[in-house]
């Protein structure tokens, strides 16, 4: 088998930057990625024979870990069935059901292919049903990249946005309104200059993007009351923490109800899966029950479903609050081992996700404090630990995810690895 080196080389002639998502190349971590030859549990093995601890796990999307039996069983008892469709079958209402059953702030929900489909089409929704066309985002947080969330502001706490990358419109963004995480005054602001043309107020009700940022009592409630008051939709990204916070997702865990939701990641168990949903007064506007146009070839695939309905199947019976806890565990025996060597950082743990910072700042809350901690510092102890068999975000501004799969020597073999790598 050629190695990491070798197709890595021979990626770049064909895929740009040799990746088919720019995070993987490991640029900002300073050095070239390892390529895959197979996963497992919490591990990954590399085409290069290394096993390394992985708390990637696919960017989310493995809560039970690689490969779990179920998922590879229903996905085999499938594939002879056909790949694709085309039309409806079966699974897709079945696992549309189980969401909708899972998040009460939910009638309905609509399959799509992954978290950009199901955040660029919500917004389209929250747009079309209040006749408005600004949305608010936080500063840090990613919701995709459809035009509209690749804003990226000059800086400030209301800043009209600036096209975050080439090929996006001015024109794209200028509705785009940026505030920073936890910023429930700059929030307000905004309703005051803009209230009654705000479609929508986007945000990860806890933030995976910016490394985790939790966040602090009373913004997402504060958040409720001002789209409630303003006739705005409130929209939570859980295309992270959905079935991840809790088999609810992070709507349960702190008991507020979004106008809309959307996911991705868990609810394909691994393969391409994204929704987006929300009440029924809602939803119906979407074709071809309704006038918002939104469509996908591959929706609803027969596959992404297979694997998703055995993914929640198996999360139904796994005891969430056991593995936080473990999480937990693990997060206080990190801080530490940082703390016998002398190593400055924050850790933040929230249910089966946690971020090393590298800082010597004492509280993180927005991306202005993530953008003040010492990137070079965890680009370093990438690299320590990758060699030292552990395989963590390839960016200071992820976050880490725990499986069910990860064990006990998982996590002794990674405090070791810090151990070394410090
Ligand atoms: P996808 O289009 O990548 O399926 O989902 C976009 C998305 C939307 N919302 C949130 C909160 C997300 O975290 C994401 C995607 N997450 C990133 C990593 N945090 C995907 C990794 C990548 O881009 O390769």
């Amino acid at each position: 088998m050629k190695s990491s080196a070798e197709l890595f080389k021979e990626a770049r002639e064909f895929i740009p930057g040799g990746v088919n998502s720019p995070v993987r190349a490991c640029l900002s971590v300073g050095c070239d990625p390892l390529f895959v030859a197979s996963a497992k549990g919490g591990h990954i093995t590399s085409v290069d024979g290394q096993e390394l601890v992985d708390f990637v796990e696919s960017w989310g999307p493995m809560l039970l870990g690689h490969a779990h039996p179920e998922v590879t069983r229903a996905l085999l008892e499938a594939v002879p069935l056909g790949t694709s469709y085309g039309a409806p079958c079966p699974a897709e209402v079945e696992l549309a059901r189980q969401v909708v059953e899972a998040f009460p702030a939910m009638d309905m929900v609509r399959m799509v292919n992954s978290g950009t489909e199901a955040t660029m089409s919500a917004l389209r929704l929250a747009r079309a049903v209040t006749g408005r066309d600004k949305v608010v985002k936080f500063i840090g947080c990613y919701h995709g990249h459809a035009d509209a969330f690749l804003a990226s502001a000059g800086s400030g706490v209301a800043t009209l946005s600036i096209p975050g990358t080439p090929g996006v419109p001015e024109a794209t963004v200028q509705d785009t309104l940026l505030v920073q995480y936890n910023d429930l005054r700059g929030v307000e602001d905004l309703f005051k200059l803009y209230s009654d043309d705000i479609a929508a107020v986007i945000v990860e009700p806890a933030a995976g993007n910016m490394g985790l940022i939790p966040p602090k009592q009373g913004f997402l409630e504060g958040l409720r009351k001002l789209c409630t008051a303003h006739g705005s939709l409130l929209i939570f990204d859980e295309v992270i923490t959905g079935f991840r916070a809790a088999y609810g997702g992070m709507q349960t865990r702190c008991g507020i109800e979004p106008d809309l939701t959307t996911m991705g990641k868990i609810i394909g168990g691994g393969l391409p899966v994204g929704a987006y949903g929300g009440k029924a007064e809602y939803m119906r506007r979407i074709a071809p029950s309704g006038d918002v146009y939104q469509a996908g070839t591959l929706s609803g695939n027969p596959l992404a479903m297979a694997a998703g309905l055995a993914t929640l199947k198996v999360l139904r019976a796994s005891d969430y609050a056991a593995l936080e806890a473990r999480v937990e565990r693990f997060a206080k025996d990190l801080e530490a081992v940082f703390a016998e060597k002398g190593v400055p950082v924050v850790i933040h743990r929230l249910a089966s996700m946690f971020t090393i910072f590298f800082t010597d700042q004492t509280e993180l809350s927005n991306f202005e404090d993530v953008r003040r901690c010492d990137a070079a510092a965890y680009g370093a102890f990438f690299r320590k630990m990758r060699a030292n068999g552990v395989f963590l975000a390839p960016s200071a501004f992820e976050t880490g995810m725990v499986s069910f799969a990860h064990t006990e020597d998982d996590f002794a073999r990674t405090l070791e690895a810090v151990r070394k790598s410090l």
